[in-house]
């Protein structure tokens, strides 16, 4: 595992900007930068936390860069380490420069999230805070970002640490019980202990049906738009993106390979792909095209199937859908072009349908209803109040069948096994927070960080 140690220095900006930061955590990192930058005063002469304007020493006479340096002795610091950071020109050449010079006066490289990794040793946050961090810097919605944002704040953290802190009593109750079990102290009933183990087993459980709130604003949902060529597939990919990205032409067959963009649909991240129109062609592009439209269906989480309502034959529209669709796949079709067929019966689908108009905008709304509604499975109206990650969820479902083994083991009186399913339970719940979580986990999660937070 990752010394905690020593100073280690990373660029913390992103590349490219005007400005450059170089982030510097651990005991030694006001010496490292005394080396590198001067300024009119000593940085640990500063107010902590006070910007303080003065030049990279680059060389003996020391006519460096202007650069500013902010000084935050530990424990009050992100990493609770004296961390120091010296902003500096940005752009790539003077970025490495300045970083070389702190990394060959003292400063180790530093990892992918080994900041946040020693905020984390140092008790600065919990491991559900420290993930929430790197959702932060990935969330590609706003709902994504409050989720992440609440989970910084530690409102998972809270409503876990409650219930372990419930379970370990529980525990030592079930121990004492097997110590003296001549006593009878006041001991609460098997069969409320039992409930109330049951009960909090259903509070875990309300935890972890957020997971799937969890996974659709980490990871987003795939959503294929799809349909006979002219159907007007590309028109509907760019107005809900917002701007013309595939070509729009009267000729069918316009889309010949599969565009994919992303986009945040009703506050859900999607990566929205249209797919070239489907039909028998002997044009090989074409039919490389269709190939590629047939596989991006079979991966999608929902296929939006356009029809066209101004053709003659809604029978063939209908059979042709029908014919493609890859089966067990979730659909919504919409009859497109309603614009040209007012007043016109569609016979009933076995998906749900819509009548829209891309070119007149009308319809647009309640797609985007159905869409959302097939998105989480059901009538969505509030925000989650948490979004787990799949690393939670499957702990925290080991939680609950081990509360379901003690909660048998408490009605029997066993407590030597009620309270070797309730530690199981105490653990499982400790690997999310981060107490019980073995090296292997805090590696694989870290190193999922980019380098520099
Ligand atoms: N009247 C009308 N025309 C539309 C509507 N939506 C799209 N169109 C027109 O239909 C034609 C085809 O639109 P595209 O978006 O290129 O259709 P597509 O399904 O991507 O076609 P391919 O890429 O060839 O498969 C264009 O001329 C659009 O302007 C609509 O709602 N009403
Ligand atoms: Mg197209």
């Amino acid at each position: 595992m990752m010394n905690t140690e020593d100073t280690i220095a990373a660029v913390s900006s992103g590349t490219g900007g005007a400005v450059s930061i170089i982030r510097i955590s651990g005991p030694g990192s006001l010496s490292v930068s005394n080396h590198v930058w001067k300024g009119g005063r000593e940085l640990e002469l500063s107010r902590p936390r006070m910007m303080m304007l003065g030049k990279i020493i680059n060389g003996p006479d020391n006519t460096g860069d202007p650069a500013m340096a902010v000084y935050m002795p530990g424990p009050n610091s992100y990493t609770g380490d004296d961390v120091v950071e010296i902003h500096c020109h940005g752009g790539a050449l003077c970025t490495r420069r300045a970083l070389e010079l702190v990394l060959s006066n003292g400063a180790r490289a530093a990892g992918p999230g080994e900041f946040t990794y020693r905020a984390f040793v140092n008790g600065k946050m919990d491991l559900t805070q420290a993930e929430a961090v790197a959702d932060l810097i990935s969330a590609h919605s706003d709902m994504a970002m409050r989720m992440a944002e609440s989970q910084i704040a530690g409102r998972l953290r809270d409503s876990i640490r409650t219930i372990r802190d419930e379970l370990v009593d529980m525990l030592s109750e079930c121990e004492s019980r097997m110590d003296f079990p001549e006593e009878n102290l006041d001991w609460t009933a098997s069969f409320e202990m039992a409930d109330t183990i049951n009960l909090i087993a259903g509070r875990i459980n309300s935890l972890c049906a957020s997971s799937l709130e969890g996974s659709l604003l980490r990871e987003g949902v795939s959503v294929v738009i799809a349909g006979r060529p002219n159907v007007g597939k590309s028109s509907l990919l760019n107005l809900m993106l917002g701007f013309d990205r595939a070509i729009v032409t009267q000729v069918p067959g316009t889309t010949r390979d599969t565009i994919e963009e992303l986009a945040h649909v009703r506050g859900i991240p999607v990566r929205l792909t249209d797919t070239a129109g489907i039909r028998e062609t002997d044009n090989l592009v074409e039919v490389i095209g269709i190939d590629r439209s047939r596989s991006s269906m079979r991966q999608a989480h929902l296929v939006i199937w356009l029809l066209d309502s101004s053709t003659e034959d809604i029978g063939l529209e209908i059979s042709e859908m029908q014919k493609h669709l890859p089966e067990n796949i979730n659909v919504i079709c919409a009859w497109n072009k309603s614009d040209l067929a007012s007043g016109r019966e569609y016979p009933s689908l076995k998906y749900p349908s819509v009548q829209i108009s891309v070119k007149e905008e009308t319809g647009i709304e309640k797609l985007l209803d159905i869409f959302e509604n097939a998105v989480w499975g059901y009538p969505h109206t509030a925000e989650p109040e948490f979004a787990v990650s799949a690393r939670h969820a499957s702990l925290l479902q080991e939680a609950v069948s081990s509360l379901s083994d003690a909660a048998v083991r408490v009605r029997e009186e066993e407590w030597e096994l009620a309270a070797f399913h309730l530690k199981a339970a105490v653990h499982s719940l400790g690997t999310i927070t981060g107490e019980d979580a073995s090296p292997d986990v805090l590696e694989n999660i870290f190193s999922r960080f980019c380098i520099g937070k």
